[in-house]
Order: C-alpha cells, then structure tokens, then sequence
C-alpha cells in the first residue's frame, strides 16, 4: 500500500494556475477551487468513511485519490488524518464509500442495479442531520471510476448538494494499444520512449506504471496491450511474460488488465514447431501450454491482440486458412482461463489489385459467424488507414453474426504528429455517430461497437496510445485531450465533444468560463482544420512516404501500388479522386443499400466525402457555385487562415496558462502555421502541374515551384521506416 502512497504524493501536489507546469499531471491537477465553491467543498472533506478500506485495496486508492485531491483543492497544507478515531470527530460533513457488500451503503437503498459490474452511483445525502456525499459500487473498481467522476465533477463546478449521478460504461473493453517495441522505441510515437522500461522490468517498477494506471482508470481505461501488433516472439519468453506480469501487478488495482499483441509465427520462429498452421495439433497444443503459462504469471491476463497476413506480417493463410481458423485456434487457447482474442481487420494484400478499401471486408465477410465466442474483431475506423478523414469501415453494420471492436488512432501518425494541433473527439464522433442502416435508419456505428445492435456479448473500443516517456507523457499538452477523449468516448459514447473538450479543458486549465469557451471553440475547429490543409473533400494518403509527415502527393514509384498517394488521388488533366461507385471499384456496394446510394449518388454525397467516391471534372460546379479545382484552393486556404485564428485566440488566453505551457503551445502553433502552409503550397503546385489548370486571380501562388516540394526529405522523422 506504500508504494500507491508515495506515487500519489509524488502528483498531486497542489499548483495554482499561474505556476509553472510541466503537463505531467494531465487532468489531474486538482487544482484549488474558485473561493465560492470552495467554500462548499470544504466541510465535505473531514474523512472519507470507508470500511473497505483496509482489505480493499481498490477502494484504499480510491480513498486517497478523493482526500489528496479535495485537500489539493481546497488549499488545504497537509492532509487530513482520516484514522477511525478522527473519522468519529470528523466535522458534519463527509464523503462514504464502498460497494454493496458494506452494509453501510446496502442501507442506503441506492440504484445500484444500475451500475453493472463496472459503474457507480455518486449522490449528495443527509444522514442523522450529517450531509453525505455517497460514492457507492457493485464492485470497488466501480467506487474507484465513481471517485474520478466525482472529482471531475468537483473539478468542472457541480454544485456539490445537487449531486445524483449513476453511470455504467457502454462498452466493456476500454482498451488502450500501445505500439511499443522491445527495444522501447515505438511505432508511430511522438512522445518519447516507451514508458515501459524493458530493460529493467521486472526488478524495477518506474513510479510512472502507477501515474498511468491512476490517469486512465480517472477515464474508465480498462485494459493495455502492452506490445506492438508488429509483434516479435519475443513476448512470448518466460522473461518478457515476467516483465510484462510485473506491470500488470501495477495495473490490477486500477481496473487495467495487461493484453500482449502475439505474432502468428511465434512458435515456428522460436524453434518450437515447425509450422504455424492453425489446424496442426502441435500448434494449437503448444498455443494451449503458453497460454496456461502466461495465466500463472497473469492470472487475470485479458487475452491476444492479433495482425496477421496485413503488411508483411504472417498469418493463417500463409497455410491456406483463414482468419476464422487462425482466431480459433488462438481462442481454444485462452478460453479456458477467460481470456479473449481481439483479431484485426486491418489486412490489405500486394497480390490482391482491387481497391484497397475494399479488402478487409473482402476477407472478412465471407466468415461472419465463423468466429468462436471469445474472438472480436477488431476494426479501423475507416477501410484505409487512420486519415484525418475517412467514411466509416463498411464492416460496421454488415458482420451481424460478428461482435467487432472499433480501433481509433489516439497517436497522431497522418495529422502532423504532436506538432499539429488536432483535437479528434470530433473524428471519433463522426465515426461513431454515423448510420450503417444494419436495422433500418438510425442503427449507428457505437450501437455496432457497444453489441446492442445485435446482442453481442463481446465489446470493445481500442485507441492506439500516444503516451511515451516525454514528461508531459503525449508529447504536446493538446494532444493529452486526445487520449482523455478517447477514455470518455469509450465510457460513453453519448457524450458530445464539445461536453468532452469543455471538461478536460476546465480540469487541464481553469474552469473560467473566460478560457474554456475560446479554447473549446478552437479545439472542436482544429480537426477540420488540418482536414482542410493536408485532405480536402474525402482526399487522403497523400503523406510523404515512411513517416507520413508533411505532403507527398506526387510519390508514385513505390514497389507497391497502393502504397503511392497517386494511387489514392487519381489525379489527371480532367479531374481528381477515386471512383468508388458502380463504374469503378464498387466499393460503395459493400455498404447497405441506403448508405451506399448516399455515398454513390453525386446529389447526396457529402463534399467532405466526393473525392473519397467519385472521379470529378476540375472544373464540375460544387454545391457552392465554385468549380472544384476553386473549390479545393478555397479549403486549402481556409486551412491556412483556420491555424492562422487558432494562434490569434491562443495569444487572448495568455492571462489564464501558466508560462511553460502557453510557451509551449505558442511555439507548437507555429510549427503548424509554416507547416500548414507547406501542405496548401506543395499541394497546390503538384495539382496545378497534373490539372494544368491556373490558379484564379486573388489566390496566393504557392512560395516555391513544384520542384522545391518535391525535394524537401525528413529522413530523419520519428517513426521513419
Ligand atoms: C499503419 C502504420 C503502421 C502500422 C499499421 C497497423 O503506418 O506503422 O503497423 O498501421 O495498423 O497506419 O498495423
């Protein structure tokens, strides 16, 4: 129980708004309350009661977390002493929790059935002429997210007599994927190293394992895969399966299972079998003994995260089977024990000449329904690959025999790395909000993704983390708004994220209204906005090649077609974009029928998605009377000027940022400022070249010419390979 104390102490020290900051806090800063709320607050903080406390070590976290925060927050110099016998002398006032088994909560009658496995009710009581303010639980991990929200909801200005909330997350696998390699690099990381320290686990525990269990059990995070899903066998090892259990000894009182990406190969390359076939005994056999062998070191272990036969990685149908087979086989294993295998879908194939967009469904229709219980599959949010825009995968409501998981890029590999300011609350929500028509009009992407659309037991939302070692863990204090998003999409996927950014906002900064109103507006803009300068009207991969940092629209000598952004452009004298209707790749017929009229039809579909869709004429009118080679300069423009006014509101907000911090963002916008100009310019001269068009009179001829652009290397940028 020490060490929890000691990791505690070491981040919640109190620190006033105007004092310098490092952002390693996050949204914990818990800092003082404005006077008149304080006040409130005040009385509140005597002791929390909690007879669970000394055999629960859940609930003990979730116990000092409420009393450090509420003494951090209401200026208080040294903790309280919440011994029994200063808990009887404790003024009016207190904070009760506990779960049901309490038998003080189970008097309280509260609507705990409404709480599941994983949920709370918060609520403000009188008690014996005492005020009370009850977190209560099924189960403690339920009291530790109830004692998060209560804090946010102290943080965000709830009136605190007024207090009635009951809560159960929408989704039950809440999962962090970490990318992260052995050697502790990490595949599309901007932060940093890996926070896992390898190298020296198991002996050694960073302090940091504990900060990161408390930040994302304050989010409702439930599970971590540890290791990239370009896995290497190595995992598997006796000492890599002790590493990885000694993070999961970190991770268990905060609600975090430890999940490990396995490569299919593993037993073949360590010398173990001689085949990877999912049908040969001695394979499943030898899967079935390493999976009882991980459970002795983890014995809540969550289970395989898998990318087989997708960019060079091996799979089953190296052996002719399918991922059905190869998800099963790997299922039997873990079944047993509980566990799970979360198979993606993000597979494409160099000898396959279709549309790429169309593959993954291609290979994954065909096995609804295969997939035993514990297999979820795992889907992108969109059928290519994590751009800043992308309509909804088309598996999304068309597997109804197969739960699927939704996988989302919280790190920000294709939207300007953590340089670029781009909150993507927004792009989740898009995603999460659309109609599939799987059940008629208004049967969502979420309700896919949570398992109410068809039943489905097996749940899930992953998010590929952009946490590493920097000290403000998410390498831009923005971009720590990401991975906070993400945790309260999963939650619930209900919340707006406007509610979203207004809460992380006034927890990261200050609750005044005067602050949170202007960087909400600039935040909830900031996505489109890079949409606009790299992107617009459903373009996308048009990324310099390896790193995807910064325009390469021209590349078209990769050894793979669609690896080349002029594959994905199709830019040519007469027009731009991909034909994705009936007279080119048909990829529209994998939706349903209503959602794939929408996107086909050139009335219906969204100017945000025409070029995603449709092959148009340069000069075509648009929906706004310009043609669209206008059309496109005016998003590239507006793209420039929107960065242009996310600088000029960052600069009104000077008064309420701590130094560091508003350095920091200041120097970070105007990275994005030259950058995005970069985008519009390179852009701009590589179109003018194929279209032949000229630019009309008013629009800024781009700086340099094509050539300039086309030099420019970064062989040298993070995650370049
Ligand atoms: C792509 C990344 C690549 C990942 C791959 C994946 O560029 O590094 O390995 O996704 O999701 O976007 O497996």
């Amino acid at each position: 129980m020490t060490k929890f104390g000691l990791a505690l102490a070491a981040t919640l020290s109190a620190t006033a708004p105007a004092q310098a900051e490092d952002g390693y806090d996050l949204w914990l800063r818990h800092a003082p309350l404005p006077t008149a709320q304080r006040l409130a607050v005040d009385p509140y903080a005597g002791c929390v009661a909690a007879a669970q406390r000394a055999t629960q070590v859940t609930i003990a976290i979730a116990a000092r977390e409420i009393e450090s925060a509420i003494d951090a927050m209401t200026d208080k110099a040294a903790p309280r002493d919440c011994t029994a016998s200063a808990a009887a002398a404790a003024p009016s006032h207190g904070v009760m929790i506990g779960t049901r088994d309490d038998p003080a909560i189970a008097a309280l009658g509260l609507p705990l059935a409404k709480a599941g496995d994983e949920g709370f009710v918060i609520r403000s009581i009188e008690r014996d002429g005492r005020k009370l303010i009850v977190v209560a639980a099924n189960r403690p991990v339920g009291v530790l997210y109830g004692a998060f929200a209560l804090l946010r909801e102290l943080q965000t200005g709830t009136a605190i007599d007024a207090l009635d909330v009951t809560e159960q997350p929408k989704v039950d696998l809440r999962l962090l994927n970490h990318w992260d390699n052995l050697d502790r690099t990490v595949e599309r990381g901007y932060s940093g190293q890996s926070i896992w320290d390898w190298w020296k686990l198991p002996d050694v525990n960073d302090p940091r394992y504990t900060d990161y269990a408390r930040a994302n059990a304050s989010i409702g995070i439930n599970g971590a895969v540890l290791n990239n899903v370009n896995a290497k066998p190595d995992s598997m090892t006796a000492p890599w399966i002790a590493k990885a259990a000694a993070v999961a000894d970190v991770l268990r009182p905060y609600g975090i299972k430890v999940y490990l990406s396995a490569r299919w190969s593993t037993p073949v390359e360590l010398k173990q079998t001689t085949t990877a076939d999912p049908l040969d005994p001695a394979v499943a056999a030898w899967w079935k003994a390493k999976a009882d062998e991980i459970y002795a070191a983890i014995p809540d272990f969550g289970g395989f995260l898998v990318k087989a036969n997708s960019e060079g990685q091996p799979g089953p149908q190296d052996y002719k089977r399918t991922h059905a087979e190869g998800a099963n086989m790997l299922a039997a294993a873990v079944k047993p024990h509980g566990g799970i295998v979360m198979w993606r879908a993000f597979v494409y194939s160099e000898a396959d000449p279709d549309d790429r967009a169309k593959q993954a469904y291609a290979d994954f229709k065909p096995l609804d329904g295969k997939f035993a219980d514990n297999v979820i599959v795992q889907v992108k949010n969109g059928a290519i690959d994590f751009q800043p825009r992308e309509p909804f995968h088309p598996m999304f409501g068309t597997m109804p025999k197969t739960p699927l998981m939704m996988e989302f890029q919280i790190t920000k590999e294709y939207l300007g790395f953590a340089t670029h300011l781009a909150y993507l609350a927004p792009m989740y929500e898009e995603v999460l909000d659309a109609d599939t028509f799987a059940k008629g009009k208004g049967s969502t992407v979420a309700e896919v993704i949570d398992g109410s659309l068809e039943g489905h037991k097996l749940n899930g939302m992953a998010g590929v983390a952009n946490i590493g070692s920097d000290r403000n863990w998410s390498g831009s204090i923005f971009d720590q708004a990401n991975w906070y998003a993400f945790g309260r999409l999963a939650w619930d996927h209900q919340l707006s994220s406007d509610a979203i950014a207004r809460e992380w906002a006034k927890q990261t900064f200050t609750p005044d209204p005067a602050f949170v109103q202007p960087v909400t507006a600039m935040m909830m803009g900031s996505r489109e906005t890079v949409v606009d300068y790299m992107t617009p009207m459903g373009l996308a991969h048009l990324m310099a090649t390896g790193h995807h940092y910064g325009p390469g629209p021209w590349v078209s000598d990769l050894a793979r077609p669609e690896w080349n952004p002029v594959y994905y452009h199709r830019a040519d004298k007469d027009g731009i974009g991909f034909d994705r209707t009936a007279s080119g790749s048909n990829a529209v017929a994998q939706y349903m029928p209503q959602v794939a009229r929408g996107f086909a039809s050139r009335r219906s579909v969204d100017d945000k998605d025409l070029l995603w869709f449709h092959h148009v004429g340069w000069d075509e009118k648009m929906k706004s009377g310009r043609t669209l080679w206008a059309e496109l300069l005016h998003r590239y423009d507006r793209g420039v000027a929107g960065v242009g006014d996310m600088q000029a509101r960052w600069a009104t907000l000077k008064p309420f940022v701590d130094a560091p911090r508003f350095e920091e963002v200041t120097r970070f916008l105007a990275i994005q400022q030259r950058e995005a100009i970069w985008w519009r310019d390179a852009s701009i001269a590589y179109f003018a070249s194929v279209s032949g068009r000229a630019l009309p009179t008013g629009v800024q001829p781009p700086a340099h010419d094509l050539e300039y652009y086309k030099a420019i290397e970064h062989s040298y940028a993070p995650g370049h390979h």
